[in-house]
């Protein structure tokens, strides 16, 4: 019997993704929507203005939207996905842990708390078992489980899968598309024939959540990778998918060749979302590139390229599509993970 799920936040561009990817799902069932007050009691139709590629689901579109309170969501939904903004997020996620609920959140509050699985299931799922201390900690019947931002997502299975030549140091500048600011970023005009070298505390989180997902995690805590990573984010005129420059000295020596073999050997998952193949490698140097190769594996892949020596260690280019394997997609491989673990 398939999983009674929600969405909060589900009309937001993330929201929509998610129920795009959850409608159909073979382990998951969508039974509740939450949006802002100004939502609760419309249709999910009259509430969302559907943006995605694909046609609205007709039984999402009946379906009514409630309020973001745990009193308003059935016990009977087990797992819930979380694409509220961060300061929604901070004081209603742990009230819905606290009412026994397993959020799989892709809101940004948390990420870095000790005791918050921050989680990509293809380079760190071990870090699930951090939900004992959690429940321990904070006495909840529920768990709370986060996936990094979009950016952190593009570039760190990259890394992973060079993990073995010993990772020193790694710079990475970020071209980002317009839908990580949702669809207020897609529409603004401002970044027409422009380029904005901000995106706030983007650095930061790539910087941080980076070391965090390589960490090791000893059964009791978790000890953050000693990697020294320097991030530079910028916002450019791409509808979805975030392109990434990056620059790694390890401790051993690193050839394009090996580097190449490495990333298209990282292994794949086989939960349902998982793509076939995680890392695609180009030899092409004008690859990947966002309308291209975005899409890989339904949206779920990364795309490497453009991979050479260079003064500061082995230099690459990396993409991923950021609303589905950075966003929602990661979302629902972390809920598939839990089901798997046997959170559900
Ligand atoms: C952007 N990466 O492209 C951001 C959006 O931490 O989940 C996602 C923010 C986050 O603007």
């Amino acid at each position: 019997m398939a999983v009674r799920v929600g969405v909060l936040g589900a009309t937001g561009a993330v929201g929509q993704r998610l129920i795009q990817l959850l409608e159909p799902h073979p382990a998951f069932e969508i039974a509740a929507l939450t949006a802002s007050e100004s939502s609760a009691g419309k249709t999910y139709g009259q509430a969302a203005k559907w943006r995605v590629d694909s046609p609205i689901p007709e039984e999402i579109a009946e379906m009514t939207v409630t309020a973001t309170d745990p009193d308003e969501v059935p016990d009977d939904v087990d797992l819930l996905f979380s694409s509220l903004p961060s300061s929604v997020g901070s004081a209603v996620e742990p009230a819905f842990c606290e009412d026994g609920y397993v959020v799989s959140s892709n809101s940004s509050n948390s990420r870095m708390a000790d005791d918050v699985p921050l989680v990509i299931p293809e380079v760190n799922a071990e870090h699930l078992d951090l939900l004992e201390v959690q429940r321990d900690e904070r006495g909840w019947d529920g768990a709370l489980v986060k996936n990094p931002n979009c950016s952190t997502i593009t570039f760190v299975p990259t890394l992973a899968a060079l993990a073995e030549f010993g990772l020193e140091r790694v710079h990475v500048a970020t071209l980002q598309a317009v839908s990580g600011a949702g669809y207020d970023g897609v529409t603004s005009m401002e970044i027409i024939d422009n380029a904005i070298p901000y995106i706030g505390s983007e650095e930061d989180k790539l910087e941080t959540e980076s070391r965090k997902l390589l960490g090791e995690f000893d059964g009791a805590s978790l000890t953050h990778d000693e990697v020294e990573v320097a991030a530079s984010c910028n916002r450019i005129p791409t509808i979805d998918g975030h392109l990434e420059n990056v620059w790694v000295e390890t401790e051993d020596d690193l050839s394009v060749d090996d580097a190449a073999d490495a990333m298209r050997a990282y292994p794949s998952l086989d939960l349902r979302s998982s793509p076939e193949q995680l890392i695609h490698v180009f030899d092409e140097p004008d690859r990947p590139q966002p309308r291209m190769d975005r899409t890989l594996g339904d949206g779920m892949a990364i795309a490497a390229g453009g991979l050479r020596e260079s003064t500061f260690g082995l230099q690459y280019n990396c993409l991923a599509h950021n609303t589905i394997r950075g966003a929602a997609g990661a979302s629902v491989l972390n809920g598939e993970l839990l089901l798997e673990n046997g959170y559900l």
